[in-house]
């Protein structure tokens, strides 16, 4: 053999034995990071366990105590007329505050746990709804019906949220009975192929009519392209349909809408058609290629975006619905209807809030077609935590996030799973949370890396997806956010439809809309009762001291009490001073109040003028904040029978405002946050949660004596002088070390397909 050969071969031999090695060094070099332990301070107890949801047992036992209860034949929801009774939904009763606060603080009793079921009785002489409190769990006994004493009367059938089954009903119904009457026009005009059930699909407007009583509904038909939303393919034809007898036979539709002109029937509209007398807009429906609302991003490589992980593990921990974080506890759980809710926030074990929940989220729309123009929705109507769906592992939350999966019982006999709905993680923002470089009197720096832990929820409310957001931050700092994205929702653009939006797409108007979301913020600052102090400035003229000739322009600090809950009640475009304080009577060492002030980020505008007549219904929107003493009857801004009943609603939030004293009481703050939406072709496919966020942060004001963040274990100091490439003076020096290991990043799994949804 030729001896350069024998060369060129030893030399790759040896090349190859050399990368082996190498790799095998690297490898045996990079260890997995320890995700075992987890570093807090402080320690879990189960007394969050009364604030837990109801567990899927515990709903299976209330649902067949209430079938052997209530011996007037209770079918299966799903299957369920109008006149049928049925259990609408079952959800946790959280205890009273008293109560509560008795177990947490005082070594009283636990408190019972209970349920609120939500019961439909469609057969009755005269129809209603009734709400039963049933308990004590694991297994009830009783059964009280709390109707009556909540809503001082009957709860009327005709306030009940529209169920599946009717939403079914209304399909078949569209599908056997009308869409026949107009085949030429279905045909020739949109497409229709008859053997295609699923080939429009129409999305209810609310509310439903103009009067208490009425079930009438808009429904705007679109083309449901498979694989994207039909949002937005509208047709160009709605219908208002009523639906408010209880024999589903005697539905029928009102009102005919196709673009531009108000028809009695479909079978008007057919004959107009046949006659050359409509003016149409021949269509197809939307193919993959020419769908915008397609998400599909037609290429994907392989993932590189940025993950974040932590080194020594999670520095959070998690057991049952508590959560610790850095000085941080608190308990989570979500409302079927309402959404996600926190408890017993605590920092260094003192009660800071009782009670952040989301309360409601409405949106008025407007546009030159019915279905548009009418809509209000009511999202709790519609089920807020019922509609949080599992997260997306790397998109939804932080790939290596904490996922936890809730079950709830509405509009379904049997608990249904929403697997990893809830995220939680700790987030390093990449800003310093605090930082100073000294370069005057003397060199140091200090600082500290501003991480934050997230719980979140994901809610997709037909069209849109609201992220739900609460964050801690190490200086004692709370923040809400409320992130838009999703569809938009659309009508058929027509002339005059830029009045009330752009255009989006060749048939397609973005209709313009606000956005309201309502929280409740049960603040016990320092001790339950609080007063609500303002802190502003104003500039007054002061002659300057040293020279009498001259005025100069002072800046005054105001401070003022608020009293009274007309006096705390402040509208969307009045003025509110700046500062905003839950005071408490304790002072802190440079003898002020220590309070919590509430911090506003919203661009809500107008709500809706008093003279429209479901402005009562979500009056709450009115005010950006009012602060009412705490009671056990007046929980909840909102309520699910508002929706279908807005003329005389079941709740209207500003009865809660009745001038009563709110000086060192028990004091719960109301606070809208929102935005005016005008969809824009940047809208498609989606809404982008970038510039769409509002919310509030609940910030210490004097309630320390300085920014506890000073403690943090995770700040960083440094002279001149020192050695800052070692571990010991400098924690950042310690991450070659401690960051050279490499996360366990778990498969990739989703189950979110297997959630129940309805199509209607
Ligand atoms: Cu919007």
């Amino acid at each position: 053999m030729n001896v350069k050969i024998v060369t060129a071969l030893l030399i790759l031999a040896v090349a190859t034995i050399l990368a082996l090695v190498s790799v095998l060094l690297f490898v045996s070099k990079t260890k997995s990071c320890n995700s075992g332990t987890q570093k807090t301070f402080l320690k879990h107890n189960d007394q969050s366990l009364i604030f837990a949801d109801l567990t899927r047992e515990e709903l299976d036992q209330v649902v067949a105590y209430l079938k052997n209860n209530i011996k007037e034949n209770l079918v299966d929801i799903s299957k369920a007329d109008p006149s049928s009774n049925c259990i609408y939904s079952v959800e946790l009763l959280p205890p009273s505050k008293k109560d509560a606060l008795l177990y947490l603080d005082k070594g009283g009793p636990k408190p019972r746990r209970e349920a609120m079921a939500v019961v439909y009785f469609g057969s009755h002489s005269e129809p209603e709804i009734k709400e039963y409190v049933v308990g004590p769990l694991p297994n009830p006994t009783y059964k009280n019906d709390v109707t009556l004493q909540r809503y001082k009367g009957k709860l009327p059938y005709h306030r009940r949220p529209v169920i599946g089954s009717e939403y079914k009903q209304i399909r078949q119904h569209f599908l056997l009975k009308e869409y026949p009457k107009a085949k030429s026009f279905l045909k020739e005009v949109l497409g229709y192929n008859e053997s295609d059930s699923e080939y429009f699909a129409a999305l209810t407007s609310a509310p439903r009519g103009f009067a208490s009583g009425e079930r009438q509904t808009w429904f705007g038909i679109f083309f449901n392209s498979q694989g994207s939303g039909f949002f937005l393919h509208p047709t160009g034809l709605e219908l208002l349909f009523n639906h408010k007898n209880l024999d589903c036979n005697k539905w029928s539709v009102e009102r005919v809408f196709y673009n531009g002109e108000y028809l009695q029937s479909l079978s008007e509209l057919e004959e107009k058609y046949k006659k050359g007398q409509l003016k149409v807009v021949k269509m197809k429906k939307p193919h993959r290629e020419d769908d915008i609302a397609s998400l599909n991003p037609q290429k994907s490589s392989v993932s590189d975006i940025p993950l974040q992980y932590e080194p020594q593990g999670a520095r959070y921990s998690i057991k049952n619905n508590q959560v610790l974080f850095h000085h941080w506890s608190f308990a989570f759980g979500v409302n079927v209807n309402r959404g996600l809710r926190l408890y017993d926030i605590k920092f260094k074990g003192e009660r800071i809030v009782y009670e952040l929940s989301i309360q409601e989220a409405i949106s008025v729309y407007g546009s030159n077609a019915p279905t548009g123009m009418s809509t209000r929705y009511m999202d709790g109507h519609f089920g807020i935590g019922r509609s949080i769906f599992q997260l997306v592992r790397g998109i939804d939350c932080p790939y290596l996030a904490t996922f936890i999966d809730t079950h709830y019982l509405l509009d379904s006999d049997n608990p249904v799973l929403n697997k990893g709905s809830i995220c939680i993680f700790e987030l390093n923002t990449g800003i310093p949370l605090r930082r100073h470089f000294s370069s005057l009197g003397s060199s140091y720096y200090g600082g500290l890396a501003n991480t934050v832990l997230i719980i979140r929820t994901i809610a997709t409310l037909g069209n849109y997806d609201y992220v739900f957001d609460f964050m801690f931050y190490q200086n004692g700092a709370i923040e809400s956010k409320v992130s838009a994205t999703g569809y938009i929702s659309t009508s058929f653009f027509m002339d005059g439809g830029a009045q009330h939006g752009n255009r989006v797409g060749p048939y397609t108007l973005g209709t313009i809309h606000t956005h309201f979301i309502n929280y409740k913020v049960d603040l016990d600052v320092g001790g339950i009762n609080n007063s609500l102090v303002a802190h502003d400035m104003e500039f007054q003229d002061q002659v300057v001291p040293w020279n009498p000739e001259w005025k100069l322009q002072q800046t005054m600090l105001t401070k003022k009490v608020l009293t009274s809950e007309n006096q705390a009640a402040f509208q969307q475009h009045g003025p509110m001073p700046r500062y905003m304080q839950f005071a408490s009577k304790q002072r802190n060492k440079w003898n002020h109040e220590r309070s919590f002030r509430i911090q506003m980020v919203s661009f809500a505008g107008d709500y809706l003028p008093e003279k429209s007549s479901v402005h009562n219904a979500m009056n709450w929107a009115k005010y950006k904040l009012a602060v009412t003493k705490h009671k056990e009857e007046e929980q909840t801004s909102s309520s699910i029978y508002n929706q279908n009943d807005p003329w005389s609603p079941t709740v209207q939030f500003s009865n809660f405002i009745n001038n009563e004293n709110i000086q060192d009481e028990d004091l719960v703050a109301w606070i809208t946050t929102g935005f005016l939406h005008i969809p824009h072709a940047e809208d498609i496919p989606n809404t982008v949660t970038a510039g769409n966020g509002v919310g509030f942060y609940l910030r210490p004001y004097n309630y320390f004596n300085e920014d506890p963040s000073v403690f943090s274990e995770d700040a960083v100091y440094f002279q001149p002088h020192e050695d800052l490439s070692s571990c010991s003076v400098n924690p950042l020096a310690c991450l070659s070390q401690t960051a050279s290991c490499t996360p366990k990043v778990p498969p990739f799994t989703y189950n979110g397909f297997d959630n129940e949804y309805i199509v209607l």
